[in-house]
């Protein structure tokens, strides 16, 4: 697994360079859900293929921008799948975005099956996460000349400060207006950037809090993916001592998608906002 996390650091350290240099603009492709791509998403996408084809470990790879598996090599251990450019509604304003990788085991698509999971952040400082189920998140910040220096273990409080809700307000079910409402009366801070990277990195190095992006009128199975983001983030909560359920108050990692781009209502959050949450939604 170690060789893959190393390789994480390339990824970072290209993608990084490609997203301060590179056209910001449109490219005449669209992704497996029919969204139009940036000319970033298309090539952080197929670095990103060509690095982990390299590793013998890697038996399979699925793209958040392509509807097919692609086999790698067939006494490969993992299957990761990845956001290659997370947030790409909000890079073009400058606003931070990242990267996420899920690292499955062959054949187990579903939260049981994953092993590991990553994230980059690429803000003013270029950031990497890495989480093992059951050890405290690994954070990496990148220096002089590209190195990576290890940075303390992630490690969340009981409670919070921070609220950061997503979804289309409008179509808010009134259980989760009120509940939103309900924490911002106890003064939490509201923090949401459209980035679901940095939304969370903030949570975690913060402390605690909530993120959500739950089911809407609009979106009855809300927006976020379970195999290239839900069920990634949700290991890096829980190994950071937190908690990721969907709104049936369900672990994220006991979920099995039905296909590999299904979404999920998502929250995310240290032990108490989702206690609340979920006395809130009763479950
Ligand atoms: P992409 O994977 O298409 O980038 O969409 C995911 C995302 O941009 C998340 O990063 C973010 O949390 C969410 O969508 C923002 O959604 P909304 O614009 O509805 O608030």
């Amino acid at each position: 697994m170690l060789t893959i996390f190393e390789r994480l650091k390339d990824i970072a350290l290209e993608i990084d360079k490609a997203i301060k240099n590179e056209d910001l603009g449109y490219s005449d492709q669209q992704n497996a859900t029919g969204d139009e791509q940036l000319k970033l998403d298309v090539a952080s996408d197929s670095l990103i293929e060509h690095t982990l084809k390299k590793l013998p470990l890697v038996h399979s790879i699925i793209s958040e921008e392509k509807e097919e598996i692609m086999p790698v090599n067939p006494d490969g251990k993992y299957t990761i799948c990845y956001d290659p450019l997370d947030g790409s509604s909000i890079v073009d304003v400058n606003l931070s975005v990242g990267t996420i990788f899920g690292i499955y085991d062959r054949g187990n698509l579903s939260g049981s099956g994953l092993r590991a999971a990553a994230y980059i952040v690429y803000g003013p400082r270029l950031e990497l996460v890495v989480a093992v189920r059951g050890k405290a998140p690994r954070h990496y910040r990148s220096g002089a000349r590209g190195l990576f220096s290890n940075r303390s273990p992630i490690r969340l409080n009981e409670k919070g400060k921070i609220n950061a809700p997503g979804g289309t307000q409008k179509y808010w079910t009134p259980t989760h207006k009120a509940f939103i409402d309900s924490l911002f009366q106890e003064g939490y801070r509201l923090r949401y950037s459209g980035g679901m990277v940095p939304d969370l990195h903030q949570i975690l190095l913060k402390g605690g809090g909530l993120f959500s992006y739950p089911g809407t009128q609009d979106r009855p199975q809300g927006k976020l993916r379970m195999l290239f983001e839900a069920l990634p983030f949700a290991m890096v909560f829980e190994s950071a001592g937190g908690e990721a359920i969907d709104d049936r108050g369900r672990r994220l990692l006991d979920l099995n998608p039905e296909h590999p781009h299904a979404t999920t209502p998502c929250f995310f959050g240290s032990k108490y906002e989702i206690g609340k949450l979920r006395e809130a939604y009763g479950v």
